[in-house]
């Protein structure tokens, strides 16, 4: 990859990144229309990882799909092992290399089973049920429009709580589970938002998050403190 192609991105130390995020498109200091790809840009950002960014393309994907990334996996114990130059793909599954290499903290494990099993249900809520209604064509329009309302208002549901728990927090963020720190479903949570708010061809999603303050005011808790060096989506 030329280094025009590519741009440091979060500078929260010196060196160059070892991870390069493939987004689709080259838009730096922005986010991408991808829900994946802003969920994985946030998980890295929560833990302070600094990474490159650069366009890639679905075609080169190794699973066809965006996000992908570049990174060095660890070096083995035995004695003159190298790290190795691989290729990651799948939000979820690059996240979880990640974690199992200590480039990121594993989030599942700092929280209680029950909470994992919560966590897990609200990220596919989002991923697997929300996005599915993008090809969705047995239903109709009016259908779609309902379930997709009942899932918005489900999460605003969980971040109005979550909020007045932690009410002397100030401006700093609040998080899905009602936690002291975010877990799996916040990177999913703030990446559907924000790909929603930014999204010019889903006018009809926009209007039902906008509708709904608390989500409005969760992603922008996140955006000031995480993303300060991207442009915001329009107020
Ligand atoms: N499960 C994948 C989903 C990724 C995904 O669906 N990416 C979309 C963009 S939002 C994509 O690359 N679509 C291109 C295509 O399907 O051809 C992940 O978590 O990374």
């Amino acid at each position: 990859m030329s280094a025009s192609n590519k741009q440091s991105q979060f500078a929260a130390g010196g060196g160059t990144p070892d991870i390069t995020i493939f987004r689709g498109w080259k838009d730096f200091g922005k986010y991408v229309w991808s829900p994946f790809v802003i969920k994985l840009e946030a998980r890295l950002r929560f833990a302070g990882v600094r990474y490159d960014v650069a366009s890639g393309s679905t075609r080169t994907a190794p699973k066809g799909k965006i996000p992908y990334v570049d990174c060095r996996s660890p070096a083995s114990g035995s004695p003159g092992a190298t790290t190795q130059k691989v290729q990651l793909s799948d939000s979820t599954l690059i996240i979880k290399t990640l974690a199992e290499w200590g480039t990121i903290p594993d989030l599942n494990a700092a929280i209680r089973p029950e909470d994992r099993a919560k966590d897990l249900g609200l990220s596919a809520l989002l991923e697997d049920k929300l996005y599915f209604y993008h090809g969705a064509g047995r239903f109709t329009p009016e259908e779609i429009a309902r379930f997709r309302h009942e899932i918005w208002e489900s999460f605003s549901d969980l971040l109005r709580a979550s909020k007045a728990k932690l009410e002397d927090r100030k401006e700093n963020p609040f998080w899905v589970l009602g936690g002291d720190d975010p877990t799996e479903a916040d990177c999913v949570l703030f990446g559907f938002i924000v790909s929603v708010l930014i999204c010019t061809a889903a006018p009809d999603s926009q209007k039902v998050v906008r509708s709904f303050p608390v989500l409005l005011e969760y992603a922008d808790r996140i955006h000031d403190k995480y993303f300060p060096d991207y442009e915001k989506w329009p107020l």
